[in-house]
C-alpha cells in the first residue's frame, strides 16, 4: 500500500507533530563541522535544512532530537551525487545511503525511537570514521540490523577528499504515516462487505 507522508516538525520541545503549514528551513551559515562536537544542533521545528559542500573536503554533520518514535523520511537533494548518514545519540551507525532516492539522491526511511540522532551528509564514497581514523560505515551499508559497536569521529571521504565547491543541498524531514496492521485488516474486511453487499444487491435488483 502506497505510503502517505506527510511533512513534520519538531517544536521547541522536540517533539515532532504533523505539520500544518509551510516548511521551517534551517540554512548552514556557518559551515557545519564533520565531528560529533561540533556539529550543527538543528533548531526545534526544522523540517528543512539549506546547506552547501563549499569547499574541496566539506562534509556536514547536524543532529537533531525526535521527540517522539516515528517512521522518519530523509531525503537528500542537490546537484552531485548525494550521500547520507544516520547515527544515534552516542555517533553509532544506523544507515547509510547513496542512492535511495531518485536517481542519484539519498533517501532513508527509517522507525526511529524518540532521542538524538546525528545526520552525516557528503558526496558519494562519504563513509564514518572512528576517532582513531578506522571505517565502519559508508553510504552503500543500508539500514543495519543493529547499530554499529564503533562511535563516530568524524565523516569524510574512503579516498581522497572531494572537489567539489559551492554546491547546494536540501535535506528534508518527513515522516512516514504507515496504517496499523489492525487498521488495514478492517479496512479490507470492509471493502470485501461492500462487495458482497454489491453482488446481492446486483442480484435481486
Ligand atoms: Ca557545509
Ligand atoms: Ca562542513
Ligand atoms: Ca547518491
Ligand atoms: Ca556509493
Amino acid at each position: 500500500m502506497r505510503r502517505l507522508l506527510n511533512t513534520l516538525y519538531f517544536t521547541s520541545y522536540g517533539v515532532f507533530m504533523l505539520q500544518p503549514a509551510a516548511a521551517t528551513v534551517f540554512v548552514e551559515i556557518p559551515d557545519t563541522g564533520n565531528t560529533m562536537a561540533t556539529a550543527t544542533v538543528l533548531p526545534g521545528g526544522t523540517t528543512e535544512v539549506l546547506g552547501t559542500l563549499d569547499v574541496p573536503g566539506d562534509y556536514d554533520l547536524f543532529r537533531f532530537t525526535l521527540g517522539t518514535d516515528f517512521t522518519l523520511q530523509l531525503d537528500l537533494n542537490g546537484d552531485f551525487d548525494e550521500n547520507l548518514l544516520l547515527f544515534n545519540s552516542l555517533g553509532q551507525g544506523l544507515v547509510g545511503d547513496d542512492d535511495g532516492g531518485s536517481g542519484l539522491e539519498s533517501q532513508i526511511v527509517i522507525p526511529l525511537l524518540a532521542g538524538d540522532y546525528f545526520i552525516g551528509i557528503g558526496p558519494n564514497n562519504t563513509a564514518a570514521f572512528t576517532d582513531g581514523g578506522v571505517e565502519f560505515i559508508d553510504n552503500d551499508f543500508g539500514i543495519l540490523a543493529m547499530p554499529t559497536t564503533e562511535t563516530l569521529g568524524f565523516v569524510a571521504g574512503e579516498g581522497s577528499p572531494h572537489n567539489l565547491t559551492d554546491s547546494p543541498y536540501t535535506l528534508m524531514f518527513n515522516v512516514a504515516v504507515i496504517p496499523e496492521p489492525n487498521t488495514l485488516v478492517y479496512l479490507l474486511l470492509g471493502l470485501g462487505l461492500i462487495f458482497v453487499w454489491h453482488r446481492r444487491t446486483s442480484k435481486y435488483s
